[in-house]
This record gives structure tokens, sequence and C-alpha cells, in this order.
């Protein structure tokens, strides 16, 4: 099955792709950021533009480079660029530290690294890696977006014939601990899981796209994203700041239609929209809300408080992504985290020891499929990624309910372990959220000599609160006394990871 799916990869290359949607929407607004409005005409241009510049430099098909950019126009013409030209960017995010960076460089040498900011640390980074072409910055694709809103001769650059099969970018893991894992993507996987996704929440050339979260990461990238808008002659909005006042007020001038934000920007949006709710929003169709965990109590209202379909996503940059339907019932997409997106997907739910559950229990989420990848890139030990049927292992807990829907319930290694009982953290958050003085919130187990973990919960307040209220309150709720917090914090913000998940391992160090 999977390799007939892989026979019609035969036409999947991002040079065509690119070239098809220039052409076949041509005057309509492909970009938006700022006041600068692009067409798909004109991106076609810039592309070009950009593609004969960079051959000239001495870029070309297969070479890696390494991209850092924010939400901007020049983002998305350098990485159309490259994915046109067969050029490989290896999206590293705007937050993404030094240590990570480094050893990113280190593992696969890009050719050239492509930067916005002028940061000391980065640069420096660059010179002591001896990057063969240097480093470019923002300002070259400024130029090009300058030049070719007002030029109309095509530039001239060479084709390289692209292969389904040829990596087209490399994703970083998705993993709070360590250097990141380097996950090759083709073009033929990429651009059959842009159109799955597509199909799934109904992408049109009506739909305008708010980017809220870095275009960067896998999510606003292609799911569907960026890629998949404009696959369907939407219009893409770019948000520079992932404020909330920010984010309305786009909402509002655009006449956006659907926009994908994690759990913690969802979170601060809703209690923003119950303070100031002025902002017209009845333009907005669906909420796609993935990347971490999102309690059932915030899930349910969603829809009330933001004026549209909530639709809940667990992606992954491997590949499986898991999303609701728009056609999907309300308590299912305040439930579930939908189904996958292919019925070439593979989903099983397996033990410890690797031997598939009963229907409905709770085990690890496994995944093999037409477009989940089967080892990481120049990765020397993969074990422990993948099983020996090439099964992707997530580390996600999870279970299958009704209609093949899934749940996430946290991952397989956050399980804490108080003194023989078992807790998992997402049972505890699900139910301090429900307290209506919390704005949000984290559990971890923090080792202990007695218990061997400790329940540590932390959480962000509208009001104070103290730890015997809060255990007051998640008793009167009918949680069990072993699974009450030991130690509650209030904190003024959360760590986050590049991309805006709660980052625990950075709570549990600062405990
Ligand atoms: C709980 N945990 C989730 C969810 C992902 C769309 C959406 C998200 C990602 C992403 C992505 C979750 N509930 N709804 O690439 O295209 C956690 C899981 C998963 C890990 C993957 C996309 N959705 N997660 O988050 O590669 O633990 O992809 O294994 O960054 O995020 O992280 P990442």
């Amino acid at each position: 099955m999977i390799e007939l799916i892989q026979e019609k990869w035969n036409e999947y290359v991002f040079s065509k792709e690119i070239l098809n949607w220039t052409e076949t929407f041509e005057s309509k607004t492909a970009l938006v950021d700022g006041n600068r409005r692009i067409t798909y005409e004109e991106l076609g241009k810039m592309v070009d533009y950009c593609w004969e510049k960079l051959e000239k430099i001495g870029l070309s098909k297969g070479d890696k480079v390494a991209v850092q950019m924010e939400n901007h126009a020049e983002f998305v013409v350098c990485i159309l660029t490259f994915l046109a030209m067969g050029v490989i960017p290896i999206l590293i995010l705007p937050a993404q530290k030094t240590r990570e960076i480094e050893g990113i460089l280190k593992t696969v040498h890009p050719k050239m690294y492509i930067y916005d900011t002028k940061n000391k640390h980065i640069e420096k980074l660059i010179e002591e890696n001896h990057i063969c072409f240097g480093k470019l910055d923002k300002a070259f694709f400024s130029q090009a977006i300058d030049v070719r809103m007002r030029i109309s001769k095509k530039g001239q650059h060479s084709i390289h014939p692209i292969n389904p099969d040829d990596v087209a970018l490399l994703l970083l893991s998705g993993g709070t601990t360590g250097i990141p894992k380097l996950i090759p993507r083709t073009h033929g996987d990429y651009i059959y899981n842009v159109q799955k996704v597509s199909q799934r929440c109904k992408v049109n050339d009506q739909s305008i796209f708010l980017a809220v979260i870095p275009m960067a990461h896998n999510f606003a990238l292609a799911n569907p994203g960026l890629l998949g808008t404009l696959m369907n002659g939407g219009t893409v909005v770019i948000c520079q700041d992932a404020a909330p006042i920010e984010i309305f007020s786009l909402i509002e001038k655009e006449k956006v239609t659907y926009m994908a934000l994690v759990p913690s920007i969802l979170k601060m949006c809703m209690a923003y929209r119950n303070i100031d709710d002025c902002d017209d929003l009845s333009s907005l169709e669906m909420i796609l809300v993935g990347g971490a965990m999102l309690q059932e109590e915030t899930a349910r209202k969603v829809d009330a408080v933001l004026n549209g379909k909530l639709i809940q996503v667990f992606g992954t940059a491997e590949g499986l992504i898991c999303m609701n339907s728009p056609d999907d019932t309300y308590e299912i997409r305040v439930s579930c985290q939908g189904r996958p997106i292919s019925e070439l997907d593979q989903i099983k739910i397996v033990d410890e020891n690797g031997n598939e559950v009963l229907k409905g229990e709770i085990g690890e989420l496994i995944t093999k499929g037409p477009y989940t990848i089967r080892d990481y890139y120049l990765l020397s030990d993969q074990q422990g990624y993948f099983n020996e049927d090439g099964f992707y292992l997530t580390g996600d807990k999870a279970r299958v309910v009704h209609g093949g829907n899934i749940q996430i319930l946290g991952r397989v290694r956050e399980q804490i372990n108080r003194a023989g009982e078992k807790i998992m953290p997402s049972e505890v958050e699900e139910i301090i959220q429900i307290n209506p003085n919390i704005i949000d919130c984290a559990v971890v187990g923090v080792e202990d000599s007695i218990l061997g973990n400790r329940i540590c919960a932390y959480v962000t307040c509208r009001k104070e609160i103290g730890l015997d209220e809060m255990r007051e309150f998640l008793t009167d709720e009918g949680l069990a006394s072993f699974k009450l917090p030991d130690t509650l914090k209030i904190v003024e913000q959360f760590p986050y990871t590049a991309v805006g998940k709660i980052d625990k391992k950075k709570l549990c160090d600062l405990l």
C-alpha cells in the first residue's frame, strides 16, 4: 500500500509544486506581512531572483543550509527558494540556543547559515564552525522582496532534477533535553503530508491563515500552516509577536479564518479575551491547537471564548499527524486529539514489552506510515526510537477511543512514582485547571529520598492560592489523596521551549 502511495509521489517535488502554486493563483494575495502584501506571482519572481543569486554564490541541489529566522516574509521567500532549488534547509527555531545550534552544526556541517538578528553568540558560533559559504542575513531576502515587487524580469537559473525521495528539509525533534535530533523529510512524503492535512481541515482558496508560532516549526510550516495554505491558494498573514493583542487585531483586520496555537498561547489568548473582547473575531472558523497537553476543561471553553471551532492536533515532526475534523462533534473535539490524517497511517498502542494492549487500554503510541521517518538523520544509535518492524516510538501515552480517535495522556516517562503509586501529571493538571484562580499549570515529579518522587505543581494564577487551599480544592473535586501535590509553586511565567511548550525539564531544574 505504502509503495502504491510512493508511486503517486512521482510528481511530488517542491520545484514543480511552487511553480504550480504561483502560476495557478497568480494575482491572489499569498502573503501579508505588516504593510507588505505579496501576490503569488510576485512570490514566484522573488523565488526566481533569490535562486539566481544563491546559485551565483555557489549553492546547489543537495547542499545543506542552516536557517534560523523569525516569522516574516523573508523567511517565506528563503524557505520556498531552498525547497525549489533542492537545497536542504535545517530549520532551527528562533529561540534555539547556542549549545543546541552548535550540536547541529557539528553533525551536519551546513554550507551556509541564514539568520536575521545580529547576535554576538551566533556570529561567534558561525565563525568557529568554518561554514564554507559563510553567513547571510535577512537583508538579502528583503532586497529580493523590494526588487521583485517592482521588476518583472524572470530570474535566470539552472534546474537540476529533484527526486521525490530526495531529502527536502531537516526538521528538529521536539525534545526538550540534549541536542535535538535531525528529522529528514523528503519532497514526496512532506508534500503528501501537507495535502492530507489540508484535506482534513478543508483548506481552500478562501482560507486565511494566521502564522503565530514560528513557521520554522512543523506545525505552522506544514500542518497545514504556510505550505498547506499556499498549496490551496489561500493567504498567509504573518504575526510577528505571539501576544494576544497582536493576534486579535490581525484577526479583525485581515479576516483570518484559522490559526495554529500551542496550549500556552491559547490560554493567554483566552485570558485576554475574557478581559477585553473588543476585537471582531467573527471571521475565525478554526483554532488548531497542538504540541502539548490541552486540558479538557480548557478545551470545552475554546469555541465560545474565541468564536471558532477548536481542532486538536497531535503532531510530530517525525511524521504522524492526528487531528480532529471540523465535522466531528463537539464532544469528540474537546476530548480527543483526532484521527491520523492518512488511511495508510498505522498506529498501535503497546505495553512496556512492546506488545499491543487490548482495545481502549492505555500504552505507548507507536506508528508507521507513508510520511513517518524510519530513522533519524546521521544518528549512529537509533535504538529506542524505532522498533524492529520500523515503527516510530513516540514516547507518548495514549489510548484509542470511539471511532479510532486517539487520546493523548502524557509522556511515557513523565509518570510520577510516589511511594509506589503511579500518577500521570496530566490527570492532576486537568483538575488544577478547573480552579478559577489558576491561569496555567504544570505538574512534575521531583526526586525525594523517602517517597522516590514528590508531586510538585507549578501554577500561574489570577489570585494567589496556598498549598492547603489547593489540596482542599482538589480533594473536593474528587482527586485521590496520594495524587495531591506535596509542593505548590507560584511562578510569574513558565519557561517555554523554543516553540512555546512549557519546558518541564527547566521547571525541575528551577526547583
Ligand atoms: C499532547 N502532546 C502533544 C497534543 C504534540 C502539529 C502539532 C504539534 C506538533 C509537534 C507538530 C500534542 N497533546 N495535541 O509537529 O505538525 C507532543 C507529543 C509529541 C511531541 C512532538 C505538528 N501534540 N504533542 O508538537 O515534533 O509529546 O511536534 O510526541 O515538536 O509533542 O513534538 P514536535
